[in-house]
């Protein structure tokens, strides 16, 4: 691809409208710590999109890695970084932003205060900057004189809105990594979890999901029903567990809008099959 086609590439991505959420049952989570293979790709060809993060050991390089070999597919390619560097960086040949369709910015609810407000104040007040003024200089590298500054600035402005997805997490299972990041010990009940999807559907209409994570459990089918009954703009997710098409399907049938699988998919790819619903 020539610059000049590069450049289209990015302005055709960066102008979407988020994904269709209609057409998103089953996500598949890869850990770019625990990689990603060429014959690892067969086993995708049933799930409707990836999301690409971790939370330990991820870095701009193997996320690189990840996007690399998911463009020669057609999925549907959410990026969630746990730092602004797996955003901006990439391996020299790949730039992690140009190459996912969205980039997820998650922010845990029930983690300690430092993470829900310092995550916040630092991807917005300077890792987001940053990457717009990276896009900037991407843009304005591609088309020289083509394009003045301030047109440029729009387009990086606007292709970043487009691709940012805001996502509320309840993290339920206190021994998982995302916990320890966030500090999120304390798991909320069915009840709480209901009340937080209506503050995350009613007040803060910014978010476009809420993320019920269990990571590396199976959780109780409550949480997502006391969940569901409270969202209607906002699409719900649940992962964790999930090992069967029967834990899917409980899942969806309880109200979520898509379910997450990603340990089953690293471990035991035949297994994983099962679960795309
Ligand atoms: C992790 O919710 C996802 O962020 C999927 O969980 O790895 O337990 O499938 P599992």
């Amino acid at each position: 691809m020539n610059k000049g086609q590069e450049f289209w590439e990015l302005v055709k991505k960066s102008t979407g409208f988020g994904p269709n959420w209609d057409n998103i049952n089953h996500i598949t989570k890869i850990d770019p710590e625990k990689g990603l293979s060429s014959s690892d790709l067969e086993y995708l060809e049933g799930t409707d999109a990836v999301m690409v993060g971790g939370s330990d050991g991820v870095t701009a390089e193997n996320t690189a890695e990840v996007l690399e070999l998911l463009d020669d597919t057609d999925i549907p390619v959410i990026l969630e970084p746990y730092s602004g560097e797996h955003v901006v960086g990439g391996n020299g040949k790949t730039n992690n932003f140009s190459a996912s369709d969205y980039t997820a910015v998650a922010s845990v609810w029930n983690g300690n205060e430092e993470n829900f407000k310092g995550k916040h104040e630092q991807f917005f007040g300077s890792e987001l900057p940053a990457v717009k003024q990276e896009l900037y200089n991407e843009i304005e590298s591609m088309v020289g004189d083509g394009l003045t500054g301030r047109a440029a600035k729009n387009i990086a402005g606007r292709g970043l809105d487009n691709k940012l997805l805001r996502e509320a997490y309840i993290v339920q299972n206190p021994e998982s990594a995302v916990a320890e990041l966030t500090e999120a010990t304390e798991p909320v009940d069915s009840e709480t979890v209901g009340q937080i999807a209506g503050a995350v559907e009613n007040f803060f209409d910014n978010f476009d999901i809420l993320y019920i994570e269990y990571s590396g459990m199976y959780g109780d089918p409550e949480d997502v029903e006391a969940a569901a009954e409270m969202l209607e703009d906002t699409t719900l997710l649940y992962g964790g567990g999930i090992s069967s098409e029967d834990q899917a399907l409980e899942m969806l049938d309880s109200g979520a809008d898509t379910v997450v699988v990603g340990d089953s998919f690293h471990e035991d790819p035949e297994e994983y099959r099962d679960t795309q619903v």
